[in-house]
């Protein structure tokens, strides 16, 4: 094995070790009926979340508070620090050297409509984080974004496997106004939890709010508990 894969086997055990149990619990995997009645993740399950309406991929709308940014995927780069062992920088190279997901999901929004079944590809946050070892009392992560956007998970959120560093969607690579060349994707929390244009990956010792946390979204956002404002 090389370095590089032995020490995302190294980091990705000892999360697992760390936050497993509390992964177990989030009410997308601990929940009764996590994901309405269907199969978990929804996959080809003919109903979407309470409240919303199911948009096609055609329909699929454009939301950011403010500008979109151009970012080419030569000037990008995501760093990775604050409470962690190993703070590293990814540039375009170093992400396409990661080990590469496919997978289809579902898009919720808080404003009423979902897109499914939408194949995204990517890396996963997972492997990042496996890589910059979180430090003992590293408990949440702070995504930022070119735009100012920031938005906050638990480590047992991040974690999950289809949470993506996303660079391509239908096998495309993303467009500026998806969030080019990389945003976040969270299929099993609402897409506000997903930073379009990421940068950064700040490991945080507590919880904080990010930009529409602070602006009355719900702290956890759930779709399937109808999770939308505090
Ligand atoms: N950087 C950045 N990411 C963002 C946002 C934003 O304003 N800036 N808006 C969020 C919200 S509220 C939603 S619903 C989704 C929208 O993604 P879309 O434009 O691909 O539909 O992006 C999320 N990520
Ligand atoms: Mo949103």
């Amino acid at each position: 094995m090389d370095d590089i894969q032995r020490r995302l086997a190294e980091g990705r055990a000892a999360l697992r070790a760390r936050f497993g149990e509390a992964m177990a619990r989030t009410p997308s995997l601990a929940d009764p009926s996590p994901q309405g009645d269907g199969p978990r993740n929804r996959h080809g399950m003919p109903k979407e979340p309470p409240g919303q309406n199911v948009f096609t991929q055609k329909e699929w709308p454009v939301l950011e508070w403010g500008e979109q940014p151009v970012i080419t995927a030569e000037r990008w780069k995501l760093t990775v620090d604050g409470c962690c062992e190993q703070p590293l920088t990814v540039d375009w190279k170093a992400l396409q050297a990661l080990p590469q997901v496919d997978l289809d999901a579902d898009f919720h929004c808080v404003t009423g409509w979902s897109i499914l079944d939408v194949a995204f590809g990517g890396v996963r946050v997972e492997d990042v984080l496996a890589l910059c070892r979180p430090a003992a009392e590293a408990t949440h992560v702070m995504f930022h974004a070119y735009d100012g956007y920031s938005t906050n998970l638990p480590l047992e959120e991040a974690l999950k496997p289809d949470v993506l560093l996303c660079h391509a969607i239908g096998g495309k690579p993303l467009t500026r106004e998806r969030g080019a060349p990389v945003r976040v994707v969270t299929p099993q929390l609402y897409a506000w939890k997903g930073a379009k244009w990421v940068n950064r990956i700040e490991l945080m010792p507590h919880d904080r709010r990010g930009y529409w946390e602070i602006r009355g979204y719900s702290n956890t956002g759930y779709p399937w508990r109808d999770d939308r404002m505090w």
